[in-house]
């Protein structure tokens, strides 16, 4: 999935060290057969990336965009100021101050550019691809049929008394 010539959904991260939390979003996209790329694409230490990633992004057929960061985290809205498509942010837990930064950072863009914002890790990763599937699923019924399966699916495993 992730080397689909045409993917819906842009995964980028602001570092390598990223890719522990992000790829738990990636897996949920390729469960759910969503087509997706990962790139490292670092707002501070690959500006000129960032803007080609993100002024390109609509016209290559993405219709969502994944953006994880941590500590000092403006990926997301630096994206989001470049494409007018639905940025989704995950703050990155950060080392020393576990991920509180990350989430501030994202989530307090001033009126005008939004970011969806999603918890802080994994959490924050795989619900930021169960939402881009629901985008997707807006325009793409089987994507949407996948999301109505996986939602019962996950229903269906939750136990009604506890063991132990
Ligand atoms: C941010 O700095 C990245 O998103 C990452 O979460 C954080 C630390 O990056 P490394 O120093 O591990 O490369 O840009």
């Amino acid at each position: 999935m992730k080397a689909s010539s045409t993917p819906l959904v842009g995964v980028i991260m602001g570092s390598q060290s990223d890719w522990e939390t992000m790829r738990h979003g990636c897996e949920m996209l390729e469960k759910l057969g969503i087509s997706y790329e990962a790139r490292i694409v670092s707002a501070h230490r690959t500006p000129d990336r960032l803007a080609d990633y993100a002024r390109t992004a609509r016209k290559r057929g993405l219709k969502v965009v994944i953006a994880g960061a941590g500590g000092a985290a403006h990926l997301p809205g630096m994206c989001a100021a470049w494409t007018s498509l639905p940025v989704l942010g995950v703050p990155v837990e950060s080392r020393t101050l576990k991920g509180q930064d990350s989430l501030l950072s994202i989530v307090q863009m001033p009126a005008g550019v939004p970011v969806g914002t999603l918890a802080i890790g994994k959490a924050g990763a795989i619900n930021a691809a169960l939402l881009a599937a629901s985008v997707i699923s807006l325009i793409n019924e089987q994507v949407a049929e996948r999301l109505d399966t996986f939602r019962a699916e996950q229903t269906a495993s939750v136990a009604e008394v506890p063991v132990g």
